[in-house]
């Protein structure tokens, strides 16, 4: 079993959609571990997006990651950091397949309604940052 983090971003959150994104997971065969809503600190936001910290666009996502709430979701699911990155579509919504979670909910490359770890160490290590290992365990399958 493998784990992710998806985060439904304040665009999403504003939009009410966050019980269809929730279907939508669970409906793809994700199991939810844990789920929360939360208001990000600049601080929390900075560091949770440090590697993109050389980015141009990397002031305005901390901005708009602290907004408003966001709603953090640890998954789980075998395979799951790849395909969440599918369910999700592309970062540009524009170009996101048709019946992906940004195609349908998402506004543009920034308020994209999503996050999805890009790698099985970091979907490790982002659901760490919001979770603790007792808040997940007794979810697990
Ligand atoms: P993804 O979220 O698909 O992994 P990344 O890793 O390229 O995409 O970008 C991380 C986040 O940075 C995106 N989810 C998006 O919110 C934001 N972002 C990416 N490109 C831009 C851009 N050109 N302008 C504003 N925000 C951007």
């Amino acid at each position: 079993m493998e784990r992710t983090l998806a985060i439904i971003k304040p665009d999403a959150v504003r939009k009410n959609v966050v019980g269809e994104i929730v279907a939508q997971l669970t409906q793809s065969g994700f199991n939810v571990l844990s789920l929360k809503m939360v208001r990000l600190t600049k601080g929390q936001a900075g560091a949770f997006y440090e590697v993109h910290k050389e980015r141009p666009f990397y002031g305005e996502l901390v901005d708009f990651m602290c907004s408003g709430p966001v709603v953090p979701i640890a998954l789980e699911k075998t395979n799951a950091v790849a395909d969440y990155r599918t369910l999700i579509g592309a970062t540009d919504p524009a170009e996101a397949a048709e019946g992906t979670i940004r195609k349908r909910f998402a506004s543009s490359k920034g308020e994209n309604a999503v996050h999805g770890s890009d790698s099985v160490e970091n979907g490790r290590n982002e659901v760490a940052f919001f979770f603790s290992e007792a808040e997940i365990a007794a979810n697990a399958r």
